[in-house]
């Protein structure tokens, strides 16, 4: 199963946002966890999102556009060299802006580097989402680079950073090389937009 998505429109003031009133499922995470690599495995391979070689510079919001009638928002990571400091802070007026004002937010995707699932940063964005009100759904990224140990752990540590985690949201492995929770990311975003 894939997700047919289209580029839609790239949105650098919140003025430019679409009117449309669509379902949005955000993807966000820290720089280079892989959120390019997502949209382009459930669309089914075909390169429609930008998988960065610089991280850290794009500042805009992406659209991607769906038949089904919604959109998956692609955003700048965060987290990278001098910017880690305050997560959502310099992250950037436009991505606060976007996410208080958009009003169409019905889940955000938080991709997790697997093999770090402890960063400040993160624990910091889970916070942000709280205040908020934003449902999220911790996405573990890079799963094929784990040993079965490393899995383990990982599993352990989600729990222990994100003990809401049984409550508010639930988890996923994921990975863009060998397609691990590709039906299921799918199935969770689809029931989302219903
Ligand atoms: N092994 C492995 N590598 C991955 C996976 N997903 C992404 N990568 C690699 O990680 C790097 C960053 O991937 P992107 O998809 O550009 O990450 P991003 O989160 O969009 O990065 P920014 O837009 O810069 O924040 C690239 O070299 C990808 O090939 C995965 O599931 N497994
Ligand atoms: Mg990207």
């Amino acid at each position: 199963m894939n997700i047919r998505l289209e580029y839609f429109r790239s949105v650098y003031k919140a003025e430019q946002m679409p009117p449309e009133r669509y379902p949005e499922i955000v993807v966000c995470g820290r720089s280079n966890v892989g959120k390019s690599s997502l949209l382009n495995t459930i669309s089914g391979g075909k390169v429609i999102a930008k998988v960065s070689s610089t991280p850290g510079k794009t500042e805009s919001v992406n659209y991607f556009s769906t038949t089904g009638k919604f959109y998956l928002v692609d955003l700048p990571g965060f987290g990278y060299a001098q910017r880690d400091k305050a997560t959502v802070a310099t992250w950037g007026r436009l991505i606060d802006n976007y996410f208080r004002a958009s009003g169409h937010i019905v889940e955000a995707l938080h991709l997790i580097d697997s093999r770090h699932t402890g960063m400040e940063s993160d624990l910091r964005l889970e916070e942000y989402f709280r205040g908020l009100g934003i449902p999220s759904y911790i996405v573990l990224t890079k799963s094929d680079k784990l040993s079965q140990s490393e899995r383990s752990a990982a599993e352990k540590a989600i729990k222990i950073n994100y003990p809401d985690v049984k409550v508010f949201q639930s988890y996923q492995f994921f990975s863009s090389k060998n397609s691990e929770g590709k039906d299921e990311l799918i199935k969770e975003i689809m029931g989302k937009v219903k």
